[in-house]
């Protein structure tokens, strides 16, 4: 749990250095929080194998950054961090987590009106006091508002990409039980769903006691709401709650059926059990008083005229009459992506070298990658020029020769990420686009405007016959901002008339498109490809959240381009 402790504090430490307007040091400290947050391996395992020499060579982490890690591990703080905490005693990741609030806004309310938290922050918007203040306006304390509204509904829940690595650490130390037969996880985590309200866990024992007992002893268990026979209740290190049940075998698939849910799934399940004259429930089917079938979900599913369902599609979504017709889709298999076209390089501020992502795609299995940097327009991502994008082409055929002479199959594709910009022109000249193996183009400016404007702005890049791809077509940030406003079937209508293919963006906290635009794509025929904007090479394996969303949304491999080998992959380009 380090990683992601330390990884906020050099986040909330780069804030302070922004609000002193100190240049430079900022995105060292969030390239640092970045690296440490996507990676696989705990750093106090890293430090006790390597040191701090071990530390230094994780990407991202320089000399004086990796000295702090160690002062983290030893001591458990970080003096640095101590000191600005004391200097503005704030919660400042709270209040930097409302859209549209950044670090000098956060420092100006702190010093005018002693803003130190989202609550305090409410009331004085509510009050008309945040209007008042320099550079912030009517339209500012508006918009403030509207966000802790959307912060609020999100409350509680957490991120599928925050809680799936806990989950898997915690079902590895139960399955290194030998009382435990049979394991799963349940509920939405098994259903994939983008977030998750608590964990839920079924197991098969013949001693439950045994069981209960190391589960509430697991580490990182903060706090134990139950301990019983059938159940346990636990708070985890990290503030989410996890539920395990003990099940009898006999019970095992028709309680991970009913565990796995969605309630709205299980409501049309046992409606289903009616019609056919059997009662369903988590302890079996029931024909009257007699047990028909329970043992596993197959049974359970084909008793009641069902083929078995994949969870991800369990959200009553028309998935109970497709099984019923035997129409399911056959929907993409977390292995068949082939190459990732949305990485960011060292060349825009990202954290790894081309040729570092080209060993971290080998090694994830992938036929080839593509390096897409953002372009100018990003000055605070380092956007590249054409200039720059000319050279970077170079770099690229350097290390496709150098693979080709290796005997290596493996190839680079360049491509980049240009911005949208208000008009729906790009900020990067065709002439150098039709350079490129193929073109990303994204909104990441100017959200707040209407629908007819940002549809059209939208259509016109797709219309543009050097853009291949829309990232993240939606705009949506989880737990921060919802979509922008757009008309999505005329985006899905024109995507379709020039074979514009869009985004499954797999970074945990936009899943843009998510499932029921994904599904909207596919129903109309258009092309989807499934990235994960990576940073980070740490961040590849995001793909499998991606690959989650785009099961949710009954994509199939002939809807997602990179499920195909190079050449077909790239004659579905335009
Ligand atoms: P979450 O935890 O909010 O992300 O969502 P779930 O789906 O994991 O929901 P949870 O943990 O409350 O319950 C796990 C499963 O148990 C749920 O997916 C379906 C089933 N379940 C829970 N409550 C009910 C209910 O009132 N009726 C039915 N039919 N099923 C339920
Ligand atoms: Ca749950
Ligand atoms: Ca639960």
């Amino acid at each position: 749990m380090s990683n992601q402790e330390l990884s906020k504090i050099f986040s909330e430490i780069a804030l302070y250095l922004e609000m002193e307007e100190v240049p430079f040091k900022p995105q060292a400290y969030e390239k640092a929080a970045m690296a440490l947050s996507s990676l696989s391996e705990e750093i106090e395992e890293i430090y006790k194998k390597g040191g701090i020499r071990a530390v230094e060579n994780i990407s991202g982490v320089g000399k004086s950054i990796a000295e702090k890690i160690e002062e983290y591990l030893k001591t458990g703080k970080v003096k640095y961090h101590e000191h600005y905490k004391k200097k503005m005693p704030i919660k400042i990741g709270e209040l930097v987590a409302i859209e549209g609030i950044g670090p000098k806004m956060v420092r100006d309310l702190y010093k005018f009106l002693k803003i130190k938290n989202i609550k305090e922050l409410e009331k004085a918007a509510k009050t008309g006091k945040i209007r008042a203040l320099p550079n912030f306006g009517e339209k500012t304390e508006q918009n403030i508002l509207e966000s802790i509204k959307f912060l609020k509904r999100s409350e509680g829940r957490f991120l599928l990409g925050e809680i799936l690595p806990r989950v898997k650490e915690i079902e590895e130390a139960l399955r290194s039980l030998k009382e435990i037969e049979e394991l799963s996880v349940a509920g939405s985590v098994r259903r994939k769903k983008e977030t998750i309200g608590d964990v839920d866990f079924l197991v098969v024992t013949k001693k439950p006691k045994e069981v209960m007992d190391f589960f509430i002893s697991l580490p990182g268990v903060v706090k134990i709401w139950g301990k019983g026979i059938t159940k346990s209740s636990v708070r985890m290190r990290g503030g989410f709650d996890v539920d395990l049940r003990a099940v009898p075998k006999k019970s095992y698939g028709s309680a991970l059926q009913y565990f796995t849910g969605s309630k709205e799934h299980n409501i049309q399940t046992r409606l289903i059990a009616i019609e056919k004259g059997f009662k369903l429930n988590e302890y079996g089917v029931f024909k009257g008083k007699k047990m028909v079938a329970g043992h596993s979900e197959k049974e359970v599913y084909e008793l009641l005229g069902l083929s078995w369902i994949e969870p991800e599609l369990r959200e009553n979504r028309g998935e109970l009459e497709a099984a019923k017709k035997g129409k399911l889709p056959k929907i993409i298999g977390y292995n068949d992506i082939k190459g990732d076209l949305h990485c960011h390089s060292k060349w825009d501020g990202g954290a790894n070298p081309i040729k570092e992502i080209v060993g971290a795609a080998q090694k994830m299995g992938y036929e080839y990658i593509g390096i897409s940097d953002h372009t100018k327009f990003l000055r605070i991502e380092h956007g590249l020029d054409e200039k720059k994008l000319l050279l970077q082409g170079k770099e690229i055929e350097r290390i496709n020769s150098r693979l080709k002479n290796q005997g290596s199959k493996f190839q680079v594709l360049h491509g980049c990420e240009a911005n949208i910009l208000e008009d729906g022109k790009l900020d990067i000249k065709d002439e150098v686009l039709e350079k490129l193996d193929y073109v990303i183009a994204g909104i990441h400016s100017l959200f707040k405007i209407t629908e007819y404007q940002m549809t059209e702005r939208i259509i016109r890049a797709m219309k543009n016959p050097n853009v291949d791809i829309i990232s993240h077509p939606t705009g949506r940030i989880l737990k921060r901002r919802d979509e922008y406003k757009i008309d999505f079937d005329r985006i899905l209508k024109v995507a379709k008339e020039t074979s514009t293919v869009l985004e499954i963006n797999s970074c945990p906290e936009r899943l843009d498109l998510n499932d029921i635009n994904v599904k909207k794509a596919k129903e109309a025929g258009v092309k989807m490809v499934i990235n994960t904007d990576s940073h980070h090479i740490d961040q590849l394996r995001f793909i499998e959240f991606g690959i989650a969303q785009a099961r949710r949304g009954w994509a199939e491999k002939k809807d997602i381009i990179n499920t195909n080998s190079l050449p077909k992959m790239l004659k579905l380009l335009k």
